[in-house]
């Protein structure tokens, strides 16, 4: 049986992917970081067949201890500060663990299990404003981040491509756009929207406060983007990989849709606060997955409107069961 190792395992994509290769028939292992409340320690993974320890990706001594243990035949790094605009609170931490933590796993995996395959979760906040002349990102576009996290994905990202090239290793970048599903934090942007939303359809709460409107992005279901994770890592050559859905929408039109979904009036209940602003704001994604479609055969299955329909549904269905 092949094992899998996942850091982050408890996260949105942890839980989706530990779900996936279970039934893929891998043995799944898993990376958690202590979480005060216990309750949420393993909240998205813990009816799933996983070993799980607990760890951390800035102590190496965790690390170093799980990988002789576990001796992964593939290594997926999930793990992340992964909230953009809270790397602008916490500069620091996020470059500790998106940046120098990649490092210090590539050194360890050299030498404790030098044969295991690398998945590194690369985003496309890596972009930072930058646009192909026609609409797109893609591979060649240059990299230009604006912000804390999207500068610490690079450092990581070109990390994986040197690791690659110098020693002859099977590791992998897949930059995902925007993914969301039922299980994403609600501190990102879909969820809190779906989530408060659905309350004030309930009378539970009045008000959604939001930051900017204008910003676009292009939202893909989470569990679409596991399975291209799993296909990046079972292709014949180690290679890099855009995952997206090819269309894009403002934040304000996904606010809308959603209340007019549930047939709410968006002006009474909708206001702005600055607070959710950050310094410098990425303002248009839209990704080109085309060298993801031929060579590895991945489509989305989802787009924005049936992914929006399943987060409400979910959100509905959460709150009769309380
Ligand atoms: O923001 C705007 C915000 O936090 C989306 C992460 O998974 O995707 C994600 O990063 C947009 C931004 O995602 C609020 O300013 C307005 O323009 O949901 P988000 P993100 O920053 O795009 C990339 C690919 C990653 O790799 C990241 O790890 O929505 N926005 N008002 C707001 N955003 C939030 N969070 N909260 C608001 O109240």
């Amino acid at each position: 049986m092949k094992k899998a190792l996942i850091t982050g395992i408890n996260g949105q994509d942890g839980s989706y992917l530990s779900e996936y290769l279970i039934k893929q028939g891998y043995q799944v292992h898993g990376i958690l970081r202590r979480h005060s409340v216990a309750e949420n320690q393993d909240v998205r993974i813990k009816d799933m067949d996983v070993k799980t320890y607990y760890g951390e990706l800035t102590d190496e001594i965790s690390l170093f201890k799980i990988l002789r243990k576990v001796k992964p035949d593939v290594i997926y790094n999930l793990a992340a500060m992964s909230h953009v605009g809270i790397s602008n609170e916490l500069p620091i931490f996020t470059v500790k663990t998106n940046s120098l933590a990649v490092m210090q796993l590539l050194e360890l995996a050299k030498e404790i299990c030098p044969e295991a395959k690398i998945y590194q979760a690369s985003s496309s906040e890596m972009f930072g404003n930058s646009i192909d002349k026609d609409g797109f990102q893609r591979l060649s576009t240059t990299m230009n981040p604006v912000s804390p996290y999207g500068c610490s994905k690079v450092m990581a990202y070109n990390l994986i491509r040197y690791y690659r090239n110098a020693y002859n290793k099977f590791y992998c970048n897949g930059i995902l756009f925007n993914h969301e599903s039922p299980r994403r934090g609600s501190n990102f942007v879909t969820n809190k929207v779906i989530k408060s939303i659905v309350m004030i359809k309930k009378n539970i709460i009045k008000k959604l406060e939001l930051g900017n409107l204008d910003s676009m992005r292009d939202w893909g279901h989470s569990k679409d983007y596991v399975r291209a994770m799993h296909l990046i890592v079972n292709h014949k050559k180690a290679d890099d990989f855009v995952i997206a859905t090819g269309e894009t929408r403002s934040v304000k039109d996904m606010v809308n849709y959603v209340f007019a979904k549930l047939s709410i009036p968006v002006k009474k209940h909708l206001s702005i606060n600055k607070k959710y602003f950050r310094p410098e704001e990425l303002k248009y994604l839209k990704g080109d997955c085309s060298k993801a479609k031929k060579i590895l055969k991945w489509k989305p299955k989802n787009n924005i409107k049936s992914l929006i329909k399943i987060m409400i549904d979910a959100e509905l269905k959460r709150l009769k069961n309380i």
